[in-house]
């Protein structure tokens, strides 16, 4: 798996009356390297339509592209990878399905990244670190001290999510994290670009 740093995932609710497109390019330009389509209310035509027009996107700018739950979606439009979490269909039943593309898991608790990283997940998101309210039935916080013990104990990328804003982001980073990952604080940005080369400069800033 190509390395990332800064991955964005789609939440239109967050910026009405803007083009997924119009935003996820700006944040590719800000210098976003992974995007994942995450999309819990679409059909499943506007869906394939919006992974189609993604797909083109990334592939465009280089960047990978991640479909959230869709296993058959990541097939039929070449995704690079599939995003799972602890509900969804199992990490070995869907690495039959996918092959070498990358699976992503939600892990919220040590069990859980262990369990992922032993079964071969290319990566796992580490969160929520902080509160959010950009998904229903979150768990409670992990916490910074949380993603210090990941960092610690496991070798796999991880990628810290959840509630991860310019301004708090400097802790998540202290702890260990190397990759960050955002919603609202990024495409609900007035400034989607300048918000992603804020980012950029504070990870860049770790080496
Ligand atoms: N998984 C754990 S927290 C979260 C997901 C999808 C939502 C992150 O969104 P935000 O707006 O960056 O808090
Ligand atoms: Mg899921």
């Amino acid at each position: 798996m190509k390395s990332f740093r800064l991955y964005a995932i789609t939440g239109e609710q967050f910026h009405p009356g803007r083009e997924l497109l119009e935003v996820m390019e700006e944040a590719i330009l800000g210098g976003v390297d992974i995007i994942q389509l995450r999309d819990k209310t679409s059909s499943r035509p506007e869906l394939l339509h919006k992974a189609k027009a993604l797909r083109e996107l990334t592939l465009k700018h280089g960047v990978a592209f991640i479909v959230n739950d869709h296993i058959d979606i990541a097939m039929e439009v070449d995704a690079d990878g599939i995003h799972l979490g602890q509900d969804d269909v199992s990490l070995l039943e869907a690495r039959k399905i996918v092959g070498d593309k990358i699976i992503g898991i939600s892990t919220h608790a040590l069990s859980e990244a262990f369990l992922a990283q032993q079964n071969g997940a290319d990566y796992i998101g580490v969160g929520p670190v902080y509160a959010t309210r950009s998904k229903v039935d979150v768990v409670d916080p992990v916490t910074v001290s949380y993603v210090r013990e990941v960092a610690q104990a496991i070798s796999i990328p991880f990628v810290a999510i959840g509630g991860i804003k310019l301004h708090n982001v400097d802790e998540v980073l202290d702890a260990g994290a190397t990759r960050i990952c955002a919603i609202s604080e990024i495409v609900g940005s007035a400034d989607v670009k300048g918000t992603c080369e804020a980012f950029i400069s504070k990870l860049e800033r770790r080496g």
